[in-house]
């Protein structure tokens, strides 16, 4: 008899990490049940605390597997179910590629992103006090010098950030970049090349996309109403 896999993952898809593994997911056709309400303060439940001591998301329980940290839930999905092998792939020089990017996103790509937009949306709601333009040009100013070594270093000739086909770098970063729109701030108008690239991520992944982000990009009065409910919510 076959044995029944039952997956669950805790996402709120405010959160940008949450979102690359909602996309892996969804475009995947990966069967789960989700659940998750940041806002609701969810995460500080003692239920929550049990499955990560962290109180953060996302979370994933695969029978009685339970992982934490977007990276490592999404290496795992792509290794352990059947998907494309492009998504992580299993030559060593290619998936070493992958990690390199991931490795460099969490000290790059996503606090540079993460703090334009706390200072242009978290602060202003949780203080209820204007963004210092001072504070705010620095951190675009260091935003720019990620996205500038995103398109030297990384992109150069290649489609995606790893080589010729999506993996899961590019969901980790594209959902980064994304986060800033919850203010209307499209932190790619000057990277073209950054903007083709994140054309061809969302065309892999098709309506997965916008499934992800319908939350905190279309709807980001929705956002803003969320994040005032839990002014304790951080994003990193
Ligand atoms: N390094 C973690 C970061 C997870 C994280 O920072 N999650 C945030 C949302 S983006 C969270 O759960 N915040 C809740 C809180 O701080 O109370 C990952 O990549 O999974």
């Amino acid at each position: 008899m076959a044995t029944v896999r039952s997956l669950e993952v805790y996402l709120d898809l405010l959160s940008q990490p949450c979102r690359a593994v909602h996309i892996l997911l969804t475009c995947n056709r990966i069967p789960c049940s989700d659940h998750f309400g940041l806002c609701a303060g969810e995460n500080r439940t003692a239920e929550f605390t049990k499955l990560n001591p962290m109180k953060k998301v996302p979370v994933m329980v695969d029978n009685s597997f339970t992982l934490t940290e977007s990276d490592a839930i999404l290496k795992y999905l792509a290794s352990k179910y059947d998907i494309p092998e492009h998504w992580y792939p299993w030559q060593p020089e290619r998936r070493a590629r992958v990690d390199e990017y991931t490795a460099w996103h969490h000290t790059n790509t996503r606090p540079h992103a993460a703090e334009v937009f706390i200072l242009e949306v978290l602060v202003p709601i949780q203080t209820s006090s204007q963004v210092d333009q001072v504070v705010l040009d620095g951190a675009l100013a260091q935003l720019d010098d990620t996205l500038d070594k995103l398109e030297s270093m990384f992109l150069r000739r290649q489609p995606f950030l790893c080589g010729d086909d999506i993996t899961v770098a590019d969901l980790l970063a594209v959902c980064e970049l994304m986060q800033p729109a919850a203010s209307g701030r499209d932190v790619l108008l000057k990277h073209p090349q950054l903007q083709r690239w994140r054309s061809r991520v969302q065309a892999a992944v098709g309506d997965s996309f916008h499934q992800a982000h319908s939350v905190s990009c279309c709807q980001h009065g929705l956002f803003l109403n969320a994040m005032t409910s839990q002014k304790s919510w951080k994003c990193r």
